[in-house]
């Protein structure tokens, strides 16, 4: 499954095989006001923009092509034309300003932008301050030079560019723990890598499934599982541009979602919301993005009979590498490496260490992490192994669990606190909506645990309240001496929350 003929186009893999395979009648793609896009439909249109893209828009081989939308069809027919025209996709969250796109644009330096028009004053902006050469066409509105009208007319048919298995096909900008994005870089097999690993060997769809995902295209968990999974299995990518968590539930039971993906976040409101019974008909549900605490994992189960499919991804690594499913899960691990790659735990030099003993966790496989220009690639992969920032545990049975980010590991008076051990306590107190832990320097312990909480509207609960809380349900070691009520946390453009935003907080 890993060996790939020299010559690829992974859009020909996700899209005219499939619909070979399938049948064009098939739907591939259905929005929440009822539109569908058949197999067929979405391969004429992806061939009618592959062709204006190399004609009109004087495209050629390895020019890098921004893409700036919301999840929705045309989204899906422009990231693919740019493939099959032999392009590289640089996604871009919808919800980034000019001043965000700056830096990605100024690395990946695109030629042309498709945009959709809701958000392109946000491109016309970049190219008049950072690039004056940049070329944009844009789509879904009703203006006379919209993209969707100017392809009408073109041929149904493109001949797909013989692009090589490891050309570049994609370019996923990721913020980090920093805020200054780091440009990953991914080949036309890395893309097929992921289906055939976690798609393939662990999420298993298919053609009748309806697959939604709340994560946009340009967070790779969004790219996988509506993109690559849904159509390379010949299913139904069910496409939300905005839903809160109880309307996501609506969403599922109204169009017969099957397989839903989204973060352990939404989860937690929708048991909240009184919308979870609207979740049975799901036939799989997979978290990812950040942990899911046992809690939530177990609510779900017992409520919906459903047993989520925990991962854990990278968008350096382009999509999740450690998981399980079914059987396999055992409640409060992460899982175990997905066929295919392999995982261990690193002490602070790089070295392995033995099992129980937490550390930093190091991947390998068929993608590996590959900045563009960047520095931070020393501090990515070391010995070898990727080393993704997280914190875990393996144990004897070769099951990795959870500890923390690296950097949100908190040390206080020579104690190990994981930032979202406390956070989980926090979040059972019936007055907290959601809160975050970071650690606070303080000369006498070296850190102290800092919590910031969201209440629950009209609460009165103070810090001394949440304070008695935790160490009603932890070793006492490992309450918040610092406790910051907040009106909201800080989360980037994917729904992530930023602890590093808070950390900058902590000594005001
Ligand atoms: O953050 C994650 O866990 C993740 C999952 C799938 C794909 C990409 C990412 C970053």
């Amino acid at each position: 499954l890993l060996q790939y003929p020299p010559r690829l186009n992974a859009a020909v893999e996700l899209l005219d095989v499939p619909t070979q395979k399938y049948g064009a009648d098939r739907p591939a793609l259905r929005t929440p006001d009822g539109e569908v896009w058949t197999y067929g439909e979405l391969l004429r249109r992806t061939n009618q923009l592959a062709g204006y893209l190399t004609d009109e828009l004087g495209l050629v081989t390895g020019n890098r092509v921004m893409l700036h939308s919301p999840n929705n069809p045309w989204t899906v027919a422009c990231w693919l034309a740019v493939l099959k025209a032999g392009g590289i996709v640089v996604t871009t969250m919808s919800a980034l300003r000019a001043r965000e796109l700056a830096p990605i644009v100024e690395k990946t330096a695109p030629t042309i932008a498709l945009v959709d028009h809701r958000f392109a004053a946000a491109v016309r902006e970049l190219r008049d301050s950072t690039a004056p050469n940049l070329r944009i066409a844009v789509y879904g509105g009703d203006a006379p030079d919209d993209l969707t009208t100017l392809v009408t007319d073109r041929p149904a048919d493109f001949t797909p560019a013989d692009t090589a298995a490891d050309d570049v096909a994609l370019f996923g900008p990721t913020s980090g723990s920093t805020g200054v994005p780091k440009i990953t870089t991914h080949f036309h097999r890395d893309i097929l890598s992921i289906d055939n690993t976690f798609g393939r060997m662990t999420l298993r769809l298919q053609p009748d499934d309806v697959v939604a995902c709340t994560a946009p295209f340009a967070f790779t968990f969004g790219l996988g599982m509506l993109v690559v999974f849904a159509l390379r299995a010949g299913a139904c990518a069910f496409l939300t541009e905005k839903a809160t968590p109880p309307q996501l539930a609506e969403l599922v039971a109204a169009h017969g979602v099957t397989v839903l993906a989204t973060a352990p976040t939404a989860y937690k409101q929708i048991l909240r919301s009184g919308n979870a019974e609207l979740l049975r008909g799901l036939r799989s549900a997979v978290s990812a993005g950040e942990h899911i605490a046992v809690e939530t994992w177990r609510e779900v189960h017992e409520r919906l009979g459903l047993k989520i499919i925990d991962g854990i991804g990278a968008t350096e690594m382009l999509h999740i590498f450690i998981t399980a499913a079914g059987d396999d899960i055992r409640e409060g691990a992460t899982g175990k490496p997905v066929p295919g790659f392999r995982a261990t735990i690193l002490d602070p030099d790089g070295n392995e260490v033995s099992p129980g003993v937490a550390g930093r966790l190091g991947v390998i496989g068929p993608v590996g992490c590959r900045y563009l220009a960047d520095d931070r690639q020393r501090n990515y992969v070391v010995n070898g192994w990727n080393v993704t920032g997280d914190t875990f545990v393996r144990d004897a049975d070769g099951y990795f669990w959870y500890q923390a980010r690296t950097d949100n590991m908190i040390v206080s008076s020579g104690y190990n606190i994981g930032g979202p051990e406390v956070e989980a306590v926090l979040e059972e107190h019936p007055d907290v909506v959601e809160c975050a832990v970071v650690a606070k320097p303080d000369a006498e312990r070296g850190s102290v645990v800092c919590a910031f909480v969201v209440l629950r509207e009209g609460s009165s609960a103070d810090a001394a309240a949440l304070q008695a809380f935790v160490k009603g349900h932890l070793a006492p070691y490992k309450y918040p001496r610092d406790v910051r009520f907040v009106d909201a946390l800080p989360r980037n453009a994917s729904g992530k929350l930023q602890h590093f935003r808070l950390r900058q907080l902590v000594d005001q």
